[in-house]
C-alpha cells in the first residue's frame, strides 16, 4: 500500500476511532490525585519539596514493570499482600545468594567470592566495590548494600532539585537594567 494512502487511513481512523485526548485541566487533576496519595504524607493536601523529594518512585515502576509476575493469583490485580509477598521474597532470595556467595561466611562479599558468582549477579556491587564498601574492609556486607542504595536515592532526588532549580533560573527574566 503506498504511504500516503496508509497515512491517510491512520489519520482518519484516529480521528474517528481515537477518543479524544483528556483535556490538559482533566488530566492535571487525575496526576494530581495521585501525586497526593503518593506523597502527601501528612494528608493537608499539599505537596511540601521535602514530601516530593522523598517519594521513591521505584515501587511504582516495578508494579508496572513486573505486573504479571507480583499477580500471584493472576486475577490482573495487585493487593498488598501479593506486593509484600514478591518484595519479600525477592529480598529473601537475595539474601540467599549472597549468602551462597559469602564463601568463607565472614557476612561479606569479597571481590575474590564476588568473582566466583555468576557475571549477572550483584552486577551493581561488581561495578562500584568501593562505593559499597563504605568501613573500607575488602568486603562489602547486606548493610553497606542497603545503606548504598539508599544514599543513591537521596542523591538522585537531590540532584533531580538542583537540575530543577538551575533550569528555572535559566527561565527568570534577566534583571531589568538600571536607568
Ligand atoms: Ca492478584
Ligand atoms: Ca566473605
Ligand atoms: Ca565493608
Amino acid at each position: 500500500m503506498p504511504i500516503p494512502v496508509l497515512l491517510v487511513l491512520l489519520l482518519s481512523s484516529s480521528t474517528v476511532f481515537a477518543a479524544p485526548p483528556p483535556a490538559g485541566a482533566t488530566r492535571a487533576a487525575d496526576d494530581w490525585k495521585v501525586l497526593s496519595l503518593m506523597m502527601d504524607k501528612d494528608r493537608n493536601g499539599k505537596l511540601t519539596r521535602q514530601e516530593a523529594l522523598s517519594f521513591n518512585p521505584q515501587p511504582a515502576q516495578l508494579v508496572a514493570r513486573d505486573f504479571a509476575a507480583i499477580d500471584a493469583n493472576n486475577d490482573s490485580v495487585v493487593t498488598k499482600k501479593e506486593y509484600t509477598d514478591f518484595i519479600d521474597k525477592g529480598r529473601s532470595n537475595w539474601v540467599a545468594e549472597f549468602n551462597k556467595a559469602d564463601t568463607d561466611k565472614s557476612g561479606g562479599l569479597s571481590r575474590d567470592e564476588l568473582k566466583a558468582t555468576k557475571p549477572g549477579e550483584f552486577a551493581q556491587i561488581k561495578r562500584a566495590f568501593a562505593k559499597f564498601d563504605s568501613d573500607s574492609n575488602g568486603q562489602v556486607s547486606i548493610a553497606e548494600r542497603d545503606n548504598y542504595f539508599k544514599l543513591a536515592a537521596g542523591q538522585r532526588a537531590a540532584r533531580m532539585a538542583t537540575a530543577r532549580d538551575s533550569r528555572s533560573r535559566l527561565k527568570a527574566p534577566p534583571p531589568a537594567a538600571p536607568d
